[in-house]
């Protein structure tokens, strides 16, 4: 079987996955380890009037309680946010102070104030309930749009009414202009509902100080253990860089939400050389749900103007962004950059304009889910391209075809520039995979039955790989959005691939390794990945916005082109050939045409031998590469969703669900369509039953998974999965990332299946039975008052 670009290789890591053999963070055991937990705010805003450890200090296995002072007093620094925004009257973002402990003030409900560290995980958490702490209530916001009422709380004194920034992208003119013109205006209130990304494995830390070597250790549940190190060390001070190591081990998803470093990382790195033990700290569900960022949570207002011939002529957007207590490390980019440049969605359209207000709440902190930024767009523009349609009496595909981008590149009036794509494939595709012209028959069926069938489309694209680090950092951007790789050919002729992306079920272990094993012929196996541990592997940027396939790999192929390169010297020169008559294949490197050959392994020993080089070679057979993309990688396709309404109940199934992706060249199609299944469920359930919500007191009403309904397998179809590729001409393999189109692309489809179902346009996600009922009984009551 090939284990090649193109090849459904079974994915490597899932040997050790299946067989309860990963090592996860809360695996590992150090000797004289002990506990942290965190004391936390049960209150949404107060002042802190003090601290008493004194009863948690006298409990059995206490070792020590610390505070916020002590943390702040020891140098460590206030938690960055590392994006720059700039509002449209050229002021600066106006960030609030967030430190790992909070010491005059809680923000949020979570919000920590001490730490515990005991003996035994148990000790900690009983202690931590001993702490007393006096906090003197204030007035609590939890909705962006209250937060931005004359007289709402200030939650931070550095954003006059809560306003972080008020930017905008495009063209305001233009577009008002374009709406003049238009002959039918859509417009609509688009709120996109709040979300708790809920990883299967909870985020973990354990950390050790070596006194005599004053080194740290930190093993944690990171997407990017490299910028996890510098941050650390260049804006919390822990430590120096080269005193600190990070290792992400095995980890249990992370969908955005493990890339920041939050406050439990840093308290528990300072917290083991306070107390001199190793300190260990493991999320239960209930805190994860209070302390993973939150996800998405906007409220928009659009309209969009058409011609005569429904050509759109103008597009305006107003959209307040959530962004809780804190600024996250990127969350000031998730509805800026990551967003507002993707509202011309599939379009041709030349007159667009977006304004984006950011503003806190006390509320956990909000930054990147999987997506962000990119489901917000999609989902806006796609619930006004369906309405749009209907309104105008228009078929919504035939509305969009109308406009979709024909020729590339294309140039968005906010700053993307597509680079390939091929829009009228995927709709082709997807109608004819959903069968889309036997739907009228299915819903007279469905009507029988008594239920109302509809069907729903959504035509995305998003931007993913962010680049290049030049561009990203005249945006604002605190990091280079390149990575890097190196690749070890061993004496043996073995490979180990070092990256600096990291693999937290993406199934990288594989799909790396085929590109290594297609290019020089070799066994898979003969390939191992390594990855997510600062001393082994040279510094990178880690896994999110889907760029390990084009930006991650393509670090290899450079990498590999060197190896390649020094290959050919070395087999040239010990076969007396030209290095252009060298061929590598079938585990050989040959002369072509000829009998002479050396095994790839002789080569690898030959390199380290070093007693038959080309004069002036250098032993050793190891390259590293950086690469810095030229451009984003432009992923698009459709998605057709049908839906079963039941009018009784409001109760909705999603009875059917097509996909037809450009995911660019496919490396391993099985772990694509993985990735794409997993996307779906996400989108899907965010759609149909996800949504965190808070009471006006700040309070998180959905705190548990008997409130926060997580979908299930019998809440999905089977999905009906297809690929329709346009080369990406910004990378040497082709490639578009693949790991954020499903949650990004399905949303509206499903709405727009029920919109469709039951007649009315107004429906707000999550499409509980009790939303999609009252949706119901709207329509009724209208047609009863005619
Ligand atoms: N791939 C491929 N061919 C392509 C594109 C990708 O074979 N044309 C393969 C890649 O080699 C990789 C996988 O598909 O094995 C995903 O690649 P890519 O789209 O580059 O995404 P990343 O590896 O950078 O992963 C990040 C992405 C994001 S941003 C989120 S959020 C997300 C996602 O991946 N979180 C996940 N998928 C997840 N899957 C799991 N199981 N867990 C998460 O936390």
């Amino acid at each position: 079987m090939t284990t090649g670009i193109g090849a459904r290789v079974k994915r490597k890591e899932d040997k050790r996955f299946i067989t309860g053999k990963g090592k996860y963070t809360d695996d590992v055991r150090m000797e004289n380890q002990a506990y942290a937990a965190f004391v936390r705010s049960p209150v949404a805003h107060a002042n802190v009037k003090s601290i008493d450890k004194s009863a948690a200090l006298a409990m059995e296995g206490v070792v020590d309680v610390l505070d916020g002072h002590q943390l702040t007093g020891d140098g460590i620094g206030n938690i960055i946010c590392g994006w720059a925004v700039t509002s449209k009257d050229g002021t600066p973002m106006k960030m609030g102070a967030w430190s790992a402990l909070a010491t005059q003030k809680v923000r949020y409900v979570g919000d920590a104030v001490a730490v515990v560290i005991a003996d035994t995980q148990q000790q900690a958490r009983l202690a931590a309930e001993a702490v007393e702490v006096e906090y003197e209530e204030l007035p609590v916001v939890a909705f962006a749009d209250k937060a931005l009422a004359e007289g709402a709380p200030q939650i931070h004194d550095e954003a006059e009414g809560n306003l972080i920034y008020d930017w905008d992208i495009g063209d305001a003119a233009k577009a008002d202009a374009g709406l003049a013109a238009a002959k039918h205006i859509t417009e609509m209130e688009i709120t996109n509902n709040r979300l708790s990304p809920n990883p299967m494995e909870p985020r973990s830390a354990v950390a050790t100080y070596d006194e005599a070597e004053e080194h740290y250790t930190l093993y944690t549940t990171s997407q990017n253990p490299h910028v996890a190190r510098l941050v650390l060390s260049a804006f919390y001070n822990v430590a120096p860089e080269h005193k600190l190591r990070v290792i992400a081990p095995d980890v249990g998803g992370g969908f955005g939400a493990k890339i920041y470093i939050y406050p439990e990382e840093i308290t528990c790195l300072w917290a083991s050389m306070k107390t001199n033990r190793s300190v260990k700290w493991t999320a239960d569900r209930s805190e994860a749900f209070i302390t993973d960022a939150h996800g998405r949570d906007h409220i928009s207002t659009a309209k969009m103007g058409f011609d005569e011939n429904g050509k759109i002529t103008g597009f305006k957007v107003d959209t307040i962004a959530n962004l809780g207590a804190y600024m996250s490390l990127f969350s000031s980019s998730v509805p800026t950059y990551l967003y507002a440049t993707l509202l011309s969605g599939q379009y041709d359209i030349q007159n667009l304009h977006a304004n984006v207000r950011a503003v806190y709440t006390n509320t956990v902190p909000v930054d990147a889910y999987r997506g962000a930024g990119r489901p917000e767009a999609c989902y806006l523009i796609e619930r006004m391209m369906e309405t749009a349609a209907r309104e105008m009496g228009m078929k919504p595909a035939e509305l969009r075809a109308k406009n979709f981008v024909k020729e590339f590149p294309h140039e968005t009036p906010v700053i993307m520039t597509y680079d390939s794509g091929d829009f009228d494939a995927n709709l082709a595709q997807a109608e004819a995979a959903a069968d889309v012209a036997g739907f009228a028959k299915r819903k007279e069926e469905a009507a029988k039955r008594g239920k109302l069938r509809g069907l729903g489309y959504s035509c995305y694209i998003e931007a993913c790989g962010i680049a290049p680090s030049a561009a990203v950092g005249g945006l604002g951007a605190g990091v280079g959005l390149w990575e890097s790789a190196e690749v070890r050919v061993n004496p043996v002729g073995t490979i180990e691939i070092l990256t600096g992306s990291h693999s937290h079920g993406q199934g990288h272990e594989t799909t790396f390794a085929q590109i290594v094993a297609e290019r020089f012929d070799l066994p898979i196996d003969n390939v191992s990945i390594v990855h997510g541990d600062t001393d082994k592997v040279q510094f990178g940027m880690g896994t999110y916005g889907s760029r390990s396939g084009a930006v991650g790999m393509s670090a290899i192929v450079k990498a590999m082109d060197k190896v390649e390169a020094k290959v050919r010297k070395i087999a040239a020169h010990q076969l007396e050939a030209s290095e252009d008559d060298i061929v590598i294949e079938g585990g050989e490197v040959k002369v072509a045409g000829t009998d002479k050959a050396l095994g790839w392994h002789e080569i690898g020993l030959a390199a380290y031998t070093a007693h038959n080089l080309p004069p002036d070679m250098e032993p050793g057979l190891k390259e590293s590469a950086f690469y810095d993309p030229s451009n984003f990688t432009f992923p698009a396709g459709t998605y057709i969703c049908e839906v079963e309404v039941d009018p009784e109940t409001g109760v909705t199934e999603v009875v059917q669900f097509t996909a037809s992706d450009d995911f660019g060249t496919i490396i391993n199609p099985m772990i694509v369509e993985g990735q794409v299944h997993g996307g779906l469920a996400q989108g899907i359930g965010q759609a149909m039953l996800e949504q965190v919500i808070y009471d006006d007191d700040g309070q998180l009403i959905t705190g548990s998974y008997m409130d926060y309904t997580m979908p299930r397998a019998a809440d999905l179809p089977n999905f009906s999965v297809h690929h329709a590729s346009t080369v990406c001409p910004g990378n040497p393999l082709g490639m578009k990332g693949c790991g954020e189109a499903g949650a990004i692309g399905s949303p509206p489809a499903v709405i727009n299946a029920i919109t469709d179902a039951i007649g009315n346009n107004d429906l707000a996600m999550p499409a509980t039975p009790q939303n999609v009922w009252n949706a119901l009984q709207a329509v009724s009551a209208a047609q009863a008052a005619e």
